[in-house]
């Protein structure tokens, strides 16, 4: 099916902000696989919040000057490197946009972790100027450069908010009868975040609106799910390429942290009942879904295209359940430190990518043994004591996480 998908693919020159990241780096690669030259910017900025954390990925990453000559031993096309800040410095970015001429910007530089973003006021501020302040400053940069540059942006399912019941989430709009008039439009899906972080990417949505209408830019956004997994075809050529994986409780995603929880024998850290259902795709299809976006640029004056980038849907102790069931592991119900509904429906629509011919990887044990062995190989680099909530939502949380533990 692949095969038939990338066959007719034309090779384009992409820029891939936050390239060294946990989706960004597989993404590059795949990229490169596909034939398009790529060049990666990235400030570091989440190795050193790993610093500022005492925390680290589970595997061991390599710099980016290693991964870029272990990709070129594996027989890879050379990837460039460009350590920048996309939010801080905007002339330099528009000089790079406007010397290697690229036919599509890929954005994921941005602050992404929720807890994180909830830490204190520190982290709330840096999350708003980092990610606001980066995504204008590509949308600017690329009017500015005055080059047809297609941006694709990493939003999340976060922006759709998890508190309602019932009926499917659409791709990015809803048709409305506007009161009073009875005008018919097609809007924005009402946004409901749930962190500082969440904000900033229903923040993001607005700026791509204004850019489109105003200046016609080209833009997709895609609403990406929790992503689970670790390596990719392309990073298992070399160790060297090794991505990246995060277990601690700011930068965990939920699946992957209760896969490295059972491997070391750890209780299933499920916040409140579990009954907290969430859209998951596999870090493979990440960079299947970018590589189809990338190929399939909105036309110029067109909306800005919105997919669902989402595999499947799952409750919280659903996923706790099927795990504790493969390794015999314990389940524990925590006190939620996020404030959010406990049991929530989720049906949400990705006929747009499958409609260009993906098929997603599901939660298929096979899959799961293969995080349980990266989980398992890697354990004595975990720090257990980075396990557990170590950010509240508000102080009510705090009290009650305090009191519970
Ligand atoms: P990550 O933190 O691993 O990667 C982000 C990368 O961007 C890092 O390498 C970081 O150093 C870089 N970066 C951040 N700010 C920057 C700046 N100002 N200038 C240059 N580089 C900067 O996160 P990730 O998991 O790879 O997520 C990438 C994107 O995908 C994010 O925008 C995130 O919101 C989105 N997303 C992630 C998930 C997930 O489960 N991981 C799910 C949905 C959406
Ligand atoms: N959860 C637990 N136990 C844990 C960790 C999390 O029960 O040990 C619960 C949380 O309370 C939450 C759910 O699992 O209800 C998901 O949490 P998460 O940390 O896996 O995901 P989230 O905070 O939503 O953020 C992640 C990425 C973010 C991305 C988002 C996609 O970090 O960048 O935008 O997934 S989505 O959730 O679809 O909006």
């Amino acid at each position: 099916d692949d095969d038939a998908i990338w066959s007719s693919i034309k090779a384009k020159k992409v820029v891939v902000l936050g390239g060294d990241g946990f989706c960004g780096w597989p993404t590059a690669l795949f990229l490169s696989e596909l034939g398009h030259e790529v060049v990666v910017v990235d400030n570091l900025s989440r190795r050193k919040i790993d610093v500022e954390l005492e925390c680290d990925s589970l595997t061991p990453i390599q710099s980016m000057n290693e991964r870029m000559r272990a990709w070129e031993g594996v027989g890879g096309s050379p990837i460039r490197f460009v350590y920048m800040d996309v939010a801080a410095e905007y002339q330099r970015l528009l000089q790079l946009l406007e010397s290697e001429k690229p036919d599509a910007v890929v954005h994921f530089a941005e602050q992404r972790a929720a807890p994180y973003s909830q830490k204190n006021s520190a982290t709330k501020r840096y999350t708003v100027e980092n990610n606001v302040g980066g995504t204008h400053n590509v949308l600017a940069a690329v009017v500015e450069s005055g080059l047809d540059i297609h941006v694709v942006h990493l939003g999340t399912m976060g922006v759709y908010g998890y508190g309602t019941a019932g009926g499917e989430i659409p791709e990015g709009y809803i048709d409305v009868l506007m009161q009073p008039g009875n005008r018919e439009a097609r809007i924005l899906h009402p946004m409901y975040p749930g962190s500082v972080y969440h904000a900033t990417k229903c923040l993001d949505q607005i700026l791509f609106q204004f850019y489109q209408r105003n200046d016609q830019l080209r833009i997709t956004d895609l609403h990406q799910g929790i992503v689970w997994g670790t390596n990719t075809a392309q990073t298992v050529k070399d160790e060297r390429l090794v991505n990246r994986f995060d277990y601690d409780s700011d930068y965990g995603t939920v699946l992957n942290r209760f896969l490295m929880q059972a491997a070391l024998e750890y209780p299933l850290t499920v916040y409140g009942t579990g009954g907290q259902t969430r859209a998951f795709i596999h870090i493979q299809d990440t960079a299947k879904c970018i590589a189809l976006a990338v190929e399939n640029p909105p036309k110029s004056g067109a909306m800005v295209e919105i997919f669902n980038q989402v595999a499947e849907t799952h409750r919280v102790r659903d996923l706790a359940r099927i795990i504790s069931e493969m390794t015999g592991c314990e389940v524990k119900n925590i006190s939620n430190p996020r404030n959010e509904a406990d049991e929530n429906e989720l049906v949400v629509a990705n006929r747009k990518f499958q409609g260009l011919g993906w098929s997603p990887i599901t939660l298929q044990a096979g899959l799961l043994d293969e995080v349980v062995n990266i989980a398992a190989k890697y354990k004595d680099r975990c720090d257990v004591s980075k396990v557990l909530p170590s950010s509240f939502w508000n102080k009510t949380r705090l009290q009650a996480c305090g009191t519970s533990q």
